[in-house]
């Protein structure tokens, strides 16, 4: 897979940030295939596969599943897809796992996007948003937002001291921060 010289986006930011929503109008302008590994973890559990029922608690708790298990699934994705432009919205969430990426992978990203919204717009987004999903709740929000801040954060302090940080301001309409999204991308299509 690595002599296919991906090139690899890591999506961070905080709960409701608008990871997805960006991503979503990435795929549909710059055509990169998006990997979110939250949804790559429901859908694991819907399926019932192995672990479904802790898998299930753990985002319950708003905490982190194994890396082993979420770089695996995002492993089987990259390898079986056709693109080699890809989007991985929602991981690494901890130092952990950017390590076990990185060693099992044997890449890291180009470029790391961080979605900078304050805490009561997250959380608003995130109750507003009516899914569904069980984490979608006051107090796993919380959990969510304490869990980024002290895990997450290392990780995006991490890639901006390697200068692949591009940081957006995530509070505006969707498009208006589209915007400020394009720019980084059509340098790369270039
Ligand atoms: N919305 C979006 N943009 C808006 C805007 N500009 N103005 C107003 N509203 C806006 O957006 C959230 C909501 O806000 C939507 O309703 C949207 O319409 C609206 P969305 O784009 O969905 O935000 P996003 O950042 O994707 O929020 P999400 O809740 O998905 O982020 P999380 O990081 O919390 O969730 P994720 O799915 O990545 O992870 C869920 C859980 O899985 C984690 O808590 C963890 O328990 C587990 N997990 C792992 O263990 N390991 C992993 O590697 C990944 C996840
Ligand atoms: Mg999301």
């Amino acid at each position: 897979f690595k002599e296919r010289n991906p090139f690899i986006t890591f999506v961070l930011g905080g709960p409701g940030s608008g990871k997805g929503t960006q991503c979503q109008k990435i795929v549909e302008t710059f055509g990169f295939k998006h990997l979110s590994a939250g949804e790559l973890l429901r859908r694991e559990i819907d399926s019932n596969s192995e672990h479904w029922s802790q898998m299930l608690n753990t985002i319950k708790e708003g905490r982190i599943v194994p890396s082993e298990v979420t770089v695996r699934l995002i492993q089987q994705e990259m390898e079986s897809s056709d693109s080699n432009k890809f989007l991985i919205d929602g991981f690494p969430r901890t130092e952990e796992n950017r390590i076990a990426f990185e060693q099992l992978i044997g890449l890291e990203p180009n470029v790391v996007l961080f979605f900078d919204c304050p805490e009561e717009e997250m959380v608003k987004r995130v109750l507003n948003r009516n899914q569904g999903r069980v984490d979608d709740n006051i107090d796993t929000v919380k959990k969510r937002l304490k869990v980024f801040e002290i895990l997450n954060l290392p990780v995006i302090d991490y890639y901006s001291k390697r200068g692949k940080l591009r940081k957006i301001n995530a509070v505006g309409t969707e498009d208006e921060i589209f915007e400020k999204v394009r720019p980084i991308f059509s340098a790369c299509d270039s």
